[in-house]
């Protein structure tokens, strides 16, 4: 094939429906929040006494306030992790919140707390059910796969619509030290029957795949079209195709290269569109301990700009204490990031424009926006209609003038890339595209000014 033709093909591969909801939920929380947050650890043995876990404070709606001062849109919830201790009362095992006798006499229920209080403070729910177990007798055979099926079933009939399922790539031994070979087919498939909307998180997708890190870094170039060799097949994504194409991903990700950009693409057995979350806690740890502190508001502001503003989406953990409350600390720094955000980012600072597009080649466009006036210019953000018409910007830069240095290089734009600038004084800028896999199309493109600083004044 030649590689313009090659290009074409890449740059119109698209998301789907559900694909394109979840990058426009954008930023969401994690709530890492069962037997380990009981125990002060990170990571459960699976044996723990059930009556450990008694959340006597319990209060989902004040984790929804704080996700929402935060400008979240979502929650995902722990509903399992790697000890097998299950925060609704599973019909499949006795490890589980039905013997957390402390807590509401047995008759407790976590998910359906979360979820109801999500429904009502208006955001979207989401669960993430380890398939690592440590309690579970049957981890390492056949049987488990049942089992996990089972409970993955009550999770997706009984708590209403899900925007999302996370799968965690953790697959280490069980209590019988054997480990498990994950059916991903089968529950991907599960999913798709009973929440087609829902979106696939795991390593490898096949909705949502994960970055690569836990620290909030994006790759230079972080593409959503990458070889699909490296992801579930896209046959599943539709629940189309023959499920058994989808084989075993013994694939390794390679988490440190670009792996959306040319060089990697063209030589893949076909492309998938398959988007990254970025994952990261508000504290070092995933799991409440009192003695950590949040990260500081310039890290998490830093990780937003890096995450939604570089085509990928955000998922911030902030893990409640023992009590089922937050921590105060917690709660001020999401308001605090969400102020900075509505500021940053409110309509009172976008700046009007005049377009003009000059086509320099087929596949290279200047882009001039003229201001009205003289205006202090801190972000510049770009959206591609990928929905329409796919990823294809491949470079650009933004400068003053055509020819001039630039203030900005950037590579993909893909959902949403927010570039900033140092705050210059201007009244154009000129957006230069010199390389794309097709010809660019824009959803939007916005400017924002900020404020001239007190000792200018
Ligand atoms: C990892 C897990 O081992 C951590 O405990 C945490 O749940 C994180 C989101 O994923 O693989």
């Amino acid at each position: 094939m030649e590689l313009r033709e090659f290009l074409k093909e890449a740059a119109n591969v698209r998301p789907t429906r559900r694909q394109m909801e979840w990058y426009d939920t954008e930023f969401y929380a994690f709530v890492h929040f069962t037997m380990p947050t009981a125990i002060d650890k990170d990571i459960g043995e699976g044996d723990e006494d059930e009556m450990l876990f008694n959340p006597y404070d319990l209060n989902c709606d004040e984790w929804v306030e704080a996700a929402k001062s935060a400008g979240m849109k979502g929650i995902v919830l722990t509903a399992k992790h790697h000890d097998g201790f299950c925060l609704w009362p599973s019909k499949y095992t006795e490890h589980c919140v039905k013997n957390s006798k402390l807590w509401k006499d047995g008759k407790g229920d976590v998910v359906k707390e979360c979820a109801e209080a999500c429904r009502r403070g208006g955001l979207k729910f989401g669960i993430y059910l380890s398939p690592w177990d440590r309690n579970a007798k049957s981890y390492g055979t056949d049987e488990y796969n049942d089992f996990y099926c089972n409970q993955l079933t009550e999770l997706l009939t009984g708590y209403g619509e899900l925007f999302m399922i996370w799968f965690d790539g953790a697959c280490f031994e069980g209590p019988n030290g054997k480990k498990q070979v994950y059916d991903f087919p089968r529950y991907i498939e599960l999913i798709r029957k009973y929440q087609p909307n829902a979106c696939i998180f795991n390593d490898h997708g096949p909705d949502v795949r994960w970055c690569g890190n836990e620290g909030g870094n994006a790759r230079r170039g972080e593409w959503a079209v990458v070889p699909r060799e490296l992801c579930y097949r896209a046959e599943v994504q539709t629940g189309e195709g023959p499920l058994a194409d989808v084989g075993s991903l013994d694939t390794i990700m390679p988490y440190d290269g670009n792996i959306g950009e040319i060089n990697n693409i063209m030589f893949s057995k076909g492309l998938t569109f398959t988007g990254a979350e970025i994952d990261m806690s508000i504290r070092p740890s995933w799991f409440y301990h009192t003695n950590q502190e949040p990260h500081s508001l310039e890290r998490l502001f830093n990780t937003y700009l890096n995450s939604c503003g570089n085509n990928t989406s955000f998922n911030l953990n902030v893990p409640p204490m023992p009590n089922g409350r937050l921590d105060k600390r917690d709660i001020d720094r999401l308001k605090e990031l969400g102020d900075l955000i509505r500021d940053e980012f409110s309509e009172e600072k976008l700046v009007d424009y005049e377009l003009t597009t000059t086509k320099i080649s087929e596949l290279q466009y200047v882009l001039k926006l003229q201001f009205k006036d003289w205006t202090r210019i801190r972000y510049v953000v770009l959206r591609e209609d990928i929905e329409n018409a796919g990823q294809r910007v491949e470079n650009f830069k933004i400068a003053y003038k055509e020819d001039d240095e630039q203030f900005f290089e950037g590579f993909t734009i893909g959902h949403k890339k927010i570039c900033k600038l140092r705050d210059f004084w201007l009244d154009q800028i000129v957006i230069t595209i010199s390389s794309a896999r097709d010809v660019p199309v824009f959803r939007d493109i916005k400017v924002y000014s900020c404020p001239e600083p007190e000792e200018n004044k």
